[in-house]
């Protein structure tokens, strides 16, 4: 049916398009996440907005990527019971606008080795519903929820639509029908008068 291949590459498109539209920032770009690398130098003329996300790379177990808030990041220390993360390929997305912090908590990378990041994260620019600027402790939050209510808007725009279109052919298949009908049911009146005037004559 033509409606549900519609709706199918909507549902389609609107899973692609955002993943197209955000950014992947290589922190540090070919140096990775290192000490001695100055990175607000990095992120300077750099515009990241919600959705986008940061990839923090290293050799596993060598360095590691702690989540903080402006202090943490000021005095390079990570607040207790905040989980580091530790692959060495680390992907952060960025879920909420405003000031995010990262360090490095593995030995003074942080405080010698100044491995340090700190960023502005911008309003999406396409979602007609930015999260709020927060002083959030985090960098992330694992979903994309400005991107979640998009789509599922989208989709429940299909399916009205496609409920709508059926619902007309439907009517319009009912309306055909019962044109038919009366056509049918005028004949017959025709006939029956036409043959009451024969009997009528035939009587005289
Ligand atoms: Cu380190």
């Amino acid at each position: 049916m033509a409606s549900s291949q519609y709706f199918f590459i909507l549902a389609i498109v609107a899973i692609i398009v955002p993943s197209i539209l955000a950014t992947e920032f290589v922190v540090g770009d070919d140096k990775g996440w290192t000490i001695n690398f100055d990175y607000q130098a990095w992120a300077q003329g750099k515009e990241f907005h919600v959705g986008d996300t940061l990839v923090f790379k290293y050799k596993e177990g060598v360095h590691n990527v702690l989540k903080v808030n402006g202090t943490g990041f000021q005095q390079c220390v990570a607040p207790l019971g905040i989980e580091a993360l530790i692959n060495g390929n680390d992907v952060i997305t960025l879920v909420t606008s405003g000031r995010k912090w990262c360090i490095c908590g593995v030995a003074k990378h942080c405080e010698n080795g100044n491995q340090k990041l700190a960023i502005t994260v911008l309003p999406q620019t396409v979602s007609p519903a930015p999260s709020p600027v927060s002083a959030a402790k985090e960098c992330v939050k694992p979903i994309y929820y400005g991107w979640m209510l998009v789509v599922f808007g989208i989709l429940a725009m299909v399916m009205m639509t496609a409920s709508m279109d059926a619902l007309k052919k439907q009517n319009e298949e009912l309306a055909t029908k019962l044109i038919a009908v009366e056509g049918r049911n005028g004949r017959r009146e025709r006939e029956l008068e036409a043959r009451r005037e024969k009997e009528h004559e035939e009587r005289r």
